[in-house]
């Protein structure tokens, strides 16, 4: 639209009248709307916002007196970007939930086309069984179930164990492509030793008969943050990046690609009184404080994180994040969507 022009008011209402006229036949003028269609950048409805542990931990745990992990399929808390409400989702394109399982439960098996990774943040003892391998769920691990594979939730513990849950609901549900089935009755069954797959893709080698294509989600279904935070203590050693820290992304270790193809994941340590340089990509980012604290100054705007708190960065808005102690965040985002589709940007400012 030109926004130099002045129109006399007989021109609006000959444009508005032909409009109605035009809607009935289920059409709508482009010059209309051509601005927000094609924006110069990014204007997410998404706001930038921080989930603080401490603050809802009792009313997770309170979930637990009213419905069972067995009657709710799977008792969730979802994180709902306070931009999008209603939407179910943390960014246009994913969706985030704190999942709570008491002692004793189990969340029954199911499967969906929707890809999941799971964060665990509070408590121990409980395990995610993924095509028939159980693996126990330790704080900070890092645990995946890609596309369509059969997955179900247990405690064996003694204390309620709760994970912070990744997803690409909106995503999928963009595209019209979601699918999924329950197992019933029948629980999903153990067929091979905790431990397997990770013996076998985490450790630099791959079975011999097994060839996976560029895009493929991996068989390695969980990084446990043992390992993760020992790397990140490795390689801390001379200058940070700038603008990341020591930030590394997590791999399928038998193509290179993301360990799942619609969500990458990245672990970051920041060394105590370090401040990152401001930086922007296009693809939102739901971030975790697994170790230390600090503040993410978003566009301008300051929010304190502790460990276990979650916190949002909406597509292209600039992050800066300071370390009060050593800290390590672990982050999610579309980018392997994006970067597939030749749409990501950053900009190291
Ligand atoms: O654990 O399978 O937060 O299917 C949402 C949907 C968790 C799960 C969620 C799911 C799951």
């Amino acid at each position: 639209m030109n926004h130099l022009a002045t129109h006399s008011a007989e021109t609006l209402a000959a444009r508005k009248a032909y409009y109605d006229r035009i809607g009935a036949d289920s059409m709508t003028p482009l010059w209309e709307v051509l601005g927000a269609l094609v924006p110069p950048e990014p204007r997410s409805p998404a706001v930038p916002h921080r989930w603080s542990y401490a603050d809802v931990r009792a009313q997770v745990m309170e979930a637990g007196t009213l419905i069972s992990a067995a009657e709710a399929e799977r008792r969730v808390l979802i994180l709902e970007n306070p931009g999008l409400r209603g939407q179910s989702c943390i960014t246009q394109s994913l969706y985030a939930g704190l999942q709570l399982i008491l002692p004793g439960e189990v969340a029954p098996a199911h499967r969906h086309t929707q890809s999941a990774l799971r964060l665990v943040l509070d408590g121990e003892g409980a395990y995610t069984a993924v095509n028939g391998e159980r693996v126990t769920m330790r704080r900070g691990d890092f645990i995946i179930t890609p596309a369509w594979t059969w997955h179900e939730h247990g405690n064996l513990g003694s204390e309620p164990v709760v994970w912070l849950d990744g997803l690409d609901i909106p995503l999928v549900r963009f595209l019209d492509a979601g699918f999924a089935e329950k197992a019933g009755e029948r629980s999903q069954g153990v067929e091979r030793p905790e431990g397997d797959a990770l013996a076998r893709y985490g450790n630099n080698m791959q079975p011999m008969d097994e060839e996976q294509r560029a895009g493929d989600p991996t068989r390695l279904f969980i990084y446990p943050f043992a390992q993760t935070r020992a790397a990140l203590l490795a390689i801390s050693h001379g200058m940070p990046d700038a603008h990341l820290g020591f930030k590394q992304r997590f791999v399928n270790p038998a193509t290179g690609g993301s360990p799942m193809p619609t969500m990458g994941t990245f672990a970051q340590r920041l060394p105590a009184g370090f401040s990152t340089r401001p930086y922007r990509c296009t693809d939102g980012t739901v971030h975790v404080c697994l170790e230390g604290g600090g503040e993410a100054e978003i566009n301008g705007q300051t929010h304190g994180f502790e460990e276990r708190d979650v916190f949002v960065v909406p597509s292209w808005h600039t992050l800066r994040l300071r370390a009060r102690a050593d800290s390590i965040l672990f982050s999610y985002s579309d980018r392997p969507v994006q970067k597939a589709l030749g749409l990501w940007r950053e900009e190291r400012l």
